[in-house]
């Protein structure tokens, strides 16, 4: 495939779209075009469709111990080529290569094998009901769509490939038109792997492209990773043909530091929950509330940590711990929450600037910045902004907090500090978060189920549940006595 131009991938090679409609790819650390990708036509989406419908009669008669082993061979190649394929995700995303080589390619190929054990322990149940009895059987739904965010972009398309085939569907996904890049590479380990034809299929273009796929009447279920927005409209469609969703949305999530907390612990949670990926993690703890007792100190400790650690750069340095943010439009909107967190008359304790590091002078560049006296009702409170921007407010007492945490419409995740074990266990029971930490922040293994509660998400990806989501149980009841009625 030549790296200028990237096509649609279906049933197990690229091919022509049929308008000759394209789109560019930025490095966002540079600001250059690196490649062109062919956008989905109307007909690369119906071959995606009939590709992925063929896909799914052979895998889902695919014995489950024969899913595995070929997972497992996917999860294998994609740990031997972990640098070559951090690398892209890098120059895709803008992210540090520090970061992408330990974790996007990993935690994509955990998720493979992990649902690829998962595989041959789908069982149903057996039920005696008198002399009679009935068993049940969890099948597949049929041809899935994935549909992806830009800032994790192979992790994501492996953590909703991994749950979809281990549970014997076909995935359509459609990666986010900032970083299309990885998704293809994942089709193309799946096809190496053993993955027969048209089981992944991966399709290019933008919100229009997808939504061509949500209404599709072939299509059986929809799991989207996006903003909060985009949920709803997805949903929307889906409802026309009464898809299974699975939304994995946006967030505004609370980090609090009690008194009794380890301050520099905190101060590294609080500092990870929202400068790790230049802020461009759905579950970062973007809130931060300080309780009065322990504040001075933890802001004093914070911003010489900020001062000292942070390293924006370019990110194929490996010093590098801070990257370009995806997008000229999605740094302007960076900059100008910062704008609005200054006229709402919060006090910028950090940064606030747009930085050109040296070499990257045209990349997309926000430093780390600290907002301190903010109130519940300023936007950089009420609203994601998807940065490096961190905003600490201070609190007096358990209920006052928690009562604050929870006024927001989002309900992602939450992030505790604190030595009392009580207390940690009692306050995170009353966090309305699906995805919570105690003295940790931002783990996900794949074992743990991750979604949001109210208008963060719907249903669970990873872990157990997130193989149940790909699945549909069937009951049968068997009569063992002769039939007998009143007519
Ligand atoms: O999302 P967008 P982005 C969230 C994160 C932030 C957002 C950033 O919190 O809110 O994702 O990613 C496609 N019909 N999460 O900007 O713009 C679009 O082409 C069908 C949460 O990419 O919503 C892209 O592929 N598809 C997450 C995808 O939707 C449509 C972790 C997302 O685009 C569409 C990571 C339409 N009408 C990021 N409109 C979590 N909770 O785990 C757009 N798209």
């Amino acid at each position: 495939m030549p790296s200028t131009l990237l096509k649609n991938f279906i049933h197990g090679r690229y091919v022509d779209n049929t308008d000759n409609t394209r789109f560019d790819v930025i490095n966002p650390s540079t600001g250059q075009v690196i490649y062109a990708v062919e956008s989905a036509c109307e007909n690369v989406l119906e071959q995606a469709v009939r590709s992925a419908q063929e896909g799914f009669k052979i895998w889902s008669k695919t014995p489950a111990i024969e899913r595995a082993r070929i997972l497992h061979r996917a999860a294998n190649i994609l740990r031997e080529r972990n640098d070559e394929l951090a690398k892209i995700e890098v120059i895709d995303t803008g992210k540090p290569w520090q970061e992408a080589v330990e974790v996007d390619v990993q935690t994509g190929a955990d998720a493979i094998e992990y649902f690829g054990n998962l595989c041959p322990s789908m069982m149903g149940e057996q039920q005696s009901v008198g002399n009679d009895f009935f068993y049940t059987r969890h099948e597949p739904l049929g041809v899935c769509l994935g549909i992806g965010a830009w800032n994790y972009p192979l992790q994501i398309a492996c953590w909703k490939a991994a749950a979809a085939l281990a549970a014997g569907n076909s995935m359509i996904f459609k990666p986010s038109e900032e970083t299309p890049r990885g998704a293809s590479l994942l089709a193309e380990v799946f096809i190496q792997a053993g993955v027969p034809e048209g089981v992944f299929n991966v399709i290019q273009g933008d919100g229009k492209v997808g939504n061509y796929l949500v209404e599709h009447p072939a299509i059986a279920k929809v799991s989207l990773t996006g903003e909060v927005g985009t949920g709803k409209k997805v949903m929307a469609a889906a409802a026309g043909t009464l898809k299974k969703v699975t939304m994995e949305l946006g967030g505004k999530s609370p980090l609090i530091v009690f008194e009794d907390a380890d301050i520099d612990e905190a101060v590294t949670a609080a500092m990870l929950a929202n400068f790790y990926t230049q802020g461009e993690v759905c579950t970062n703890g973007t809130r931060v509330f300080v309780h009065q007792d322990c504040y001075d100190t933890f802001m004093e400790r914070l911003l010489i940590r900020t001062r000292d650690n942070v390293i924006v750069g370019d990110p194929l340095n490996p010093a590098t711990n801070l990257g370009a943010l995806i997008s000229e439009n999605h740094m302007q909107t960076v900059l100008g929450y910062i704008e609005s967190g200054k006229n709402d008359g919060a006090t910028l304790a950090f940064g606030g600037e747009r930085i050109k590091p040296d070499g990257c002078e045209n990349g997309y560049f926000v430093g780390p910045t600290i907002f301190t006296h903010c109130t519940d009702d300023m936007r950089i409170i009420r609203e994601e902004i998807f940065g490096p921007v961190m905003s600490v407010m201070t609190f007096e007492t358990e209920e006052e907090v928690i009562q604050r945490a929870n006024d927001t419409i989002y309900g992602l995740a939450a992030g505790i500090f604190c030595t009392d074990i009580r207390r940690a266990h009692r306050v995170i029971a009353q966090l309305e978060a699906g995805i919570c930490w105690i003295n940790a922040y931002g783990n996900s293994p794949v074992e743990m189920p991750v979604g949001g509660y109210k208008q963060s998400g719907i249903g669970r990806e990873n872990g157990i549940e997130g193989l149940k989501s790909y699945t549909q149980t069937k009951s049968i009841y068997v009569g063992m006595d002769k039939l007998e009625g009143p007519f």
